[in-house]
């Protein structure tokens, strides 16, 4: 038996303080941590259960789905659909927000995700990771249209990711701090057991597609090529380098001892038209909700990536975060 607190009672005791709460969000966690559990158990038995591989389609980013990608997406939809506490639901996987279909109730809240996200790493048996963030309706809910969806991340009322890795876990931010909570397999609880998550704000790790990096632009390159120089460079300290290409292992990387993470803008992005590579309503958002909540830093490059007001459902944004004096430092970069 354990002894710690489920990630049931912790939600449940939070919301206790909240005058009105009504118990809605605390059962739209719970489907949303339902779903979580499911992915995890796809993904664990992985070539067992016949889940690799890629699906031959292509989501509305033009990027071919690996069949993991569309059954996480529709264990979303069944685990959170039924309720009535959402008016709709967006995900990297579907071009068109999902109006909760009509034989079901409609709630209040709006949720976003990218059910699984890191689809390079599911063949190669690395991490990878759900992301998700809730917002409220506009008016209330019921008829609930794509422009509902555009609101600026300050205005999430909670975000989280699922890390499946060695251990599969649960980040979660109601704007009250960072929790991190360890799935129990044997219970199939998920279990408190790392309570209020602070990224250091000093750091000598840094995360980047190095491949890119002759289309970076200059300030991106000056704070790598400055990390690079090592103990004889303007840093005068050796900075070590990760890359892992799943987004939520890097941010909870970043969580547990610190760093920074960047996909930054560049000129091939640029010459494409494209704002970045992540996603700002389901990838950036909620991750910067929760590193900022742990006392880091989200930032554009030139600005905070909270306060971007988003123009599209699949708007995709450079994103640098993580300790907060040297996401500083690349910002001071970005204004000389
Ligand atoms: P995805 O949503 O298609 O999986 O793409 C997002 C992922 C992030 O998790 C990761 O940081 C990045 O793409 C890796 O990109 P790259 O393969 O260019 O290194
Ligand atoms: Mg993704």
């Amino acid at each position: 038996m354990h002894n710690g607190t489920t990630l049931t009672q912790f939600i449940i005791e939070e919301q206790r303080h909240i005058a009105g709460a009504t118990g809605d969000f605390t059962s739209l966690l719970n489907d949303v941590v339902t779903a979580c559990k499911v992915i995890s158990h796809l993904v664990n038995h992985g070539a067992l259960v016949g889940v690799l591989g890629s699906a031959d389609t292509e989501n509305v980013q033009g990027e071919t789905q690996k069949k993991l990608d569309v059954l996480s997406n529709e264990v979303f939809i069944k685990s959170n659909e039924w309720a009535g506490h959402l008016a709709a639901m967006a995900s990297e996987e579907m071009d068109e927000i999902y109006p909760i279909p009509t034989n079901y109730p409609r709630g209040k809240y709006l949720l976003t995700f990218d059910p699984l996200d890191g689809s390079s790493n599911i063949d190669v048996n690395v991490s990878v990771g759900t992301i998700f963030s809730i917002l409220r309706c506009p008016g209330g809910g019921q008829e609930a249209t794509e422009r509902d969806f555009l609101q600026a991340g300050t205005q999430q009322v909670a975000a989280g990711y699922a890390l499946y890795g060695p251990s599969t876990m649960m980040v979660l931010t109601t704007g009250n701090g960072v929790n991190g909570f360890t799935l129990d397999q044997n219970i199939g609880e998920f279990i408190l057991t790392h309570p209020n998550m602070q990224v250091p704000a000093d750091t000598r790790e840094f995360a980047v597609n190095a491949s890119n990096m002759r289309f970076w632009e200059p300030p991106v390159k000056r704070y790598v090529d400055e990390c690079l120089a090592g103990k004889d460079g303007p840093r005068g300290d050796d900075f070590n380098m990760r890359w892992i290409a799943s987004m939520v292992a890097e941010v909870h990387r970043i969580l547990t001892r610190g760093g920074v993470f960047m996909y930054p803008m560049d000129s091939k992005m640029k010459a494409k038209g494209q704002g970045g590579k992540l996603r700002l309503l389901y990838e950036a958002n909620p991750m910067s909700f929760i590193v900022e909540q742990a006392g880091g830093g989200s930032i554009t490059g030139t600005e905070r990536i909270m306060d971007l007001q988003p123009e599209s459902l699949h708007q995709r944004v450079p994103v640098i975060l993580g300790s907060k004096n040297e996401v500083d430092r690349i910002l001071s970069y970005h204004q000389e």
